[in-house]
């Protein structure tokens, strides 16, 4: 709905609304997380947060880009304060076609000569003749192209020491050319003037205040005096002044932040402010990503099997909570995967599964990872996978590159082996070994794109025949996970029951095992061969150099 069709709305109400002055987006949004039914967007505050005296110092456009920052930020209509009306009648006629333009309810002008000071500061009060001043409202008042538009015209004559009859008859002229609402303005402490002046205009226009020195007034006594609109017209900004400066002073005498970090604005209060979730949300419809059509599922089912050091530090962790320099395993990976625009992350958990979290994540837990082994834990994720799949090991730590790199592949089936297993010293558990058609790429290029297929994977190859160790990375084309879960379920109809290539059972068969499987009957799995970057933290030794190893990799 129009802002101009919504303040009207609100002031056929049967009470008083209540606004608040606001010189920016942040404090706007505030105004109406608090609940005000429309802002004030105050000349002083707006001067005030340029640190300039509020007296025309700053232009109409200075303002109007604030009021339209204020207006944007919010849903409730805004009463845009434009003092003198920036200059003549002229200036009046391009201030409204501005300011209605922008979306703004209402403009309030005042009788005062151009420049104006604010009119809390003694002497330099000028009232412009009232002739002028009517030409300036008919000027606003022809000039707008809806009937909705406000303009309020705002009284000073109290304000300048004049007489309660010049304000009335003041008052009385700008309605009779066209003011919507009249604002009468008082700097008296007490609340005789504004009550006098209520009493002797009957209600012949709606009423604005600005209640800044005087006090405020029962809703009853509102109602009965024909005020509609109170405006707290800069507490705001001088709330935040006195805050800020506090917390900068206590900051600097005790050159640290940690005393007043309880009291100030937490993050995530100002993200929330700024409309971070909104666009988080927004950002998962539009911002279309490279790798967006990638599931990754990650492998974080098993109970580990370590060395007793490394078991020290996994007292009720599983492996991928493992912290490493202040950061787990498995948030690592989640942060690499994300940086690359892959956003789609499984994580299948199963043993201690409810210690398993990292940002974003979508947990799927295997209860029965116990009676299992990997690739049933694996095909616990079929269900939830359309696109590329990316497969993961839990416990390996890799470089972005190699998952860029890989992503690069084009291959129903793409494993990512690397040699160096044979020169290795860390050793001391069973490896996926690899054979391919070609010995290694004799290249210390990493990540040559040359095929080169797998003709056996499998922990029982001997070393010295292995050309490969496969690190726990492997990517699926669409068309080759669709050829994997039909194998699998073929195997596993097959195979129910019987040993099932290295493993004793089915149930209990390694991913290898499948791959295995699929090579057997004749299905092309290519290599990506890499010879750094990555690193599975299976032993106290890997643990500290992946600990060292963190600040090559990214
Ligand atoms: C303003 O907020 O800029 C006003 C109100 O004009 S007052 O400062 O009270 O005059
Ligand atoms: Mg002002």
């Amino acid at each position: 709905m129009n802002k101009s069709v919504q303040l009207r709305n609100l002031l056929k109400q049967n009470k008083a609304i209540l606004l608040i002055g606001a010189h920016d987006g942040l404090s706007a949004k505030l105004a109406e997380k608090n609940g005000f039914d429309a802002v004030w967007a105050s000349g002083f505050e707006i001067a005030a947060s340029f640190a300039v005296p509020d007296a025309n110092i700053l232009t109409m456009s200075q303002n109007l880009e604030r009021a339209c920052e204020i207006n944007d930020a919010i849903d409730i209509p805004v009463i845009a304060d434009c003092d003198t009306g920036f200059g003549n009648s002229n200036n009046v006629i391009h201030l409204v076609k501005k300011y209605e333009a922008a979306g703004i309810a209402a403009v309030c002008i005042e009788d005062k000569k151009f420049p104006k000071v604010n009119s809390f500061i003694d002497g330099r009060q000028e009232l412009a003749p009232v002739a002028e001043f009517v030409g300036k409202i008919m000027a606003a008042k022809s000039n707008q192209v809806s009937d909705d538009f406000m303009v309020i015209a705002r009284v000073e004559a109290l304000i300048a020491g004049r007489s309660m009859n010049e304000a009335i008859e003041r008052a009385d002229a700008y309605v009779k050319a066209g003011a919507d609402a009249i604002l009468i303005h008082s700097k008296e402490r007490d609340q005789g003037e504004i009550v006098e002046f209520c009493k002797l205009w009957k209600k012949r226009s709606p009423l604005v205040i600005v209640p800044t020195k005087y006090p405020d007034f029962s809703e009853k006594d509102l109602k009965q005096m024909g005020i509609k609109v109170v405006i707290y017209a800069n507490h705001g900004i001088r709330a935040a002044a006195k805050a800020m400066d506090e917390a900068l002073a206590v900051i600097m005498r005790d050159r640290s932040k940690d005393k007043i970090e309880n009291s100030i604005a937490t993050m995530d209060f100002m993200f929330q402010l700024q409309g971070m979730d909104k666009m988080k949300q927004e950002e998962k419809v539009y911002l279309k990503t490279e790798h967006e059509d990638v599931d990754v599922v990650i492998l974080a089912a098993g109970k580990p099997n370590y060395q007793k050091g490394l078991m020290k530090l996994l007292v009720d962790l599983p492996p991928v909570m493992l912290d490493i320099n202040g950061k787990t395993l498995l948030q690592r990976n989640v942060e690499v995967l994300n940086s690359l625009g892959i956003n789609n992350i499984y994580v299948v958990t199963g043993y201690l599964e409810d210690r398993v979290d990292a940002k974003g994540i979508k947990k799927i837990i295997n209860r029965h990872f116990e009676q299992g082994y990997i690739l049933d834990s694996f095909m616990q994720a079929e269900r939830f996978l359309s696109g590329r799949v990316l497969f993961c090991y839990g416990d390996v730590m890799f470089d972005k590159s190699i998952i860029e790199n890989l992503l690069k592949r084009n291959e129903e089936i793409t494993l990512v082996v690397d040699p160096s297993f044979k020169k290795s010293t860390t050793g001391a558990h069973t490896l996926d070994l690899v054979r391919t058609k070609q010995a290694t790429v004799v290249s210390t290029r990493s990540f040559e794109k040359k095929s080169n297929p797998v003709v056996e994977i499998s922990t029982k190859i001997a070393m010295e025949k292995a050309d490969y160790e496969f690190i726990g990375l492997a990517l699926f084309s669409k068309t080759g996970f669709k050829d994997f879960v039909h194998q699998y379920q073929a195997a596993k109809l097959k195979y129910e029951n019987k040993s099932f290539q290295t493993a004793e059972s089915f149930k209990k068969a390694s991913f290898a095992d499948m791959l295995n499987e699929m090579i057997n009957n004749g299905y092309y799995v290519d290599t990506m061969e890499v010879r750094s970057g990555w690193i599975e933290v299976h032993t106290f030794e890997n643990y500290k150099l992946a600990s060292q190893m963190l600040e090559t990799i990214k």
